[in-house]
């Protein structure tokens, strides 16, 4: 029988800039961290490719959008660039670019692809990171005004914003666990660089409440649901400092206005606090709301309690109170090194229909990394069937909690041509378009045209 979803449910895929765009040279674009990373450490990660060497959405953006029509796309996340827009210090608007996202979101509307508009996806201009980045203050005006000058030059095409994209990652991955530039490893800096980033996404959302623009305004989450090795106390504790320390933390300064007590308490206890947290911001976050929350899903996180010492050389880490767990038999995407656990997008469904019930949300990003995919190409296209049943998978549980009352408004998978991401360049594949790095030739996997039928039936089976 076939599964079918409410009535314009919000079909399409997300991406990013930094990740889809590409450099020209000449064309007025600043560094951002990216830009500046994958060039000077490229061995860590890269093997040479570097972020001007992304799908060329920049260069090749008029037959992108004809590629989204082309599988029914109705709607598709990307990215503003922050230093594309601003190119320096001296926050001049690059007109250039001002022109190039007008035509982009107005291609989009006529293609019948909803624009929506993230402001900041890890990409932070490199004039502000060299003035110490999100740990400055400083950053949060300069955000805030970047935001004001998108909603002024973009407010009438696009059709729902977003201020940030998975925000706890730039401090998890660039102020503790050493994976993003600046590879800072400090606790107490990357709780600071959070809470800035928290107080700049207050302040767009104010920014934004002044235009009146008659559209709307949320936040993109990732979420890792917990969940413990078993029933017992330590394995029950575990579970809750997880996810304290890596969901709740920010879901409910954001959803509900005010950090978690017992967190608040903990740091205190370890002497973690940043120091710079003010009364008038803790204000500003109390009064805003968002309109609307995305929800990026691809793992569970397994947790159990820790029973030896944490391998971190005294830095204070949540991982001091709980440790990974690797579930017998789970099922894993090898690729990418991540189980694979569809049923937890009831569960997420279900949590945020128990403590937001106000909040409707959609699926932002969900989907599936492989390596190597050329190896499942067959007349001339990658027979992704792999990818097919991941999606029915994931969106059966979706289904079932839409039919039980769950307020969701869509489900966008991570991403529409193959990327060049964080970590690894090129290495997993997640797109319904293949990106042939040798001909730069753009082609439909077998994943893109079921989508495109599931949108047109606005079901499958
Ligand atoms: C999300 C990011 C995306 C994208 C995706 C895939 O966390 O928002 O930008 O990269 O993960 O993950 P990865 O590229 O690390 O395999």
């Amino acid at each position: 029988t076939m599964m079918k979803f409410p009535k314009d449910f919000w079909w399409g895929a997300a991406t990013s800039v930094t990740q889809s765009e590409g450099t020209v040279p000449g064309d007025g674009k600043g560094d951002n961290i990216w830009d500046y990373s994958s060039r000077v450490f490229n061995n860590r990660f890269y093997d040479g490719v570097t972020t001007q060497d992304t799908s060329r959405f920049y260069a090749e953006y008029q037959d992108d959008i004809q590629r989204m029509q082309g599988i029914g796309l109705n709607s598709l996340r990307t990215s503003i660039s922050w230093s594309r827009l601003i190119p320096d210090a001296s926050g001049h608007v690059n007109a250039t670019a001002v022109q190039f996202y007008r035509d982009v979101f107005a291609r989009m509307r006529d293609a019948g692809v909803k624009p929506f508009v993230n402001l900041f996806h890890f990409d932070l201009p490199m004039y502000l990171q060299e003035q110490g980045g999100w740990e400055n203050k400083d950053t949060i005006a300069a955000y805030r005004r970047y935001a004001e000058v998108c909603f002024e030059q973009f407010g009438d095409l696009v059709d729902t914003w977003f201020t940030f994209n998975e925000p706890m990652i730039p401090a998890e991955a660039g102020y503790l666990h050493d994976r993003h530039y600046p590879f800072v490893v400090d606790f107490r800096r990357a709780a600071q660089v959070l809470h800035n980033i928290v107080v700049a996404h207050c302040e767009a959302i104010s920014a934004f409440r002044q235009t009146h623009l008659p559209t709307n305004i949320g936040i993109i989450m990732d979420v890792i649901p917990v969940y413990p090795r078993s029933q017992n106390p330590a394995d029950l504790k575990a579970a809750h400092m997880a996810d304290l320390f890596y969901t709740r933390s920010l879901n409910e300064v954001i959803l509900k206005g005010s950090y978690p007590e017992e967190l608040v308490s903990i740091l205190k206890q370890y002497d973690q606090l940043p120091a710079e947290i003010t009364a008038g911001e803790l204000d500003l976050i109390r009064n805003t709301k968002i309109d609307l929350l995305g929800i990026n899903y691809y793992r569970p996180r397994r947790v159990k309690t820790r029973d030896s010492e944490p391998n971190r050389h005294g830095i204070f880490s949540p991982e001091w109170f709980f440790d990974a767990y690797e579930m017998p038999g789970r099922r894993m995407n090898t690729s990418r090194g991540i189980e694979i656990y569809p049923e937890a997008i009831y569960d997420i469904a279900k949590k945020i229909d128990n403590e937001y019930p106000d909040i409707p949300w959609f699926v932002s990003e969900n989907g599936i990394g492989i390596q190597n995919e050329e190896q499942f190409i067959q007349d001339g296209m990658v027979q992704d069937d792999y990818r097919i049943d991941f999606l029915k998978e994931h969106l059966y549980y979706l289904h079932k909690a839409i039919q039980e009352g769950s307020h969701c408004l869509g489900y966008h998978m991570w991403t529409f041509v193959d990327c060049w991401s964080w970590m690894n360049a090129y290495k997993n594949r997640y797109g319904f378009y293949r990106l042939d790095l040798d001909t730069g030739e753009k082609s439909v996997k077998k994943s893109g045209i079921w989508f495109h039928q599931l949108i047109e039936d606005n079901g499958f089976e």
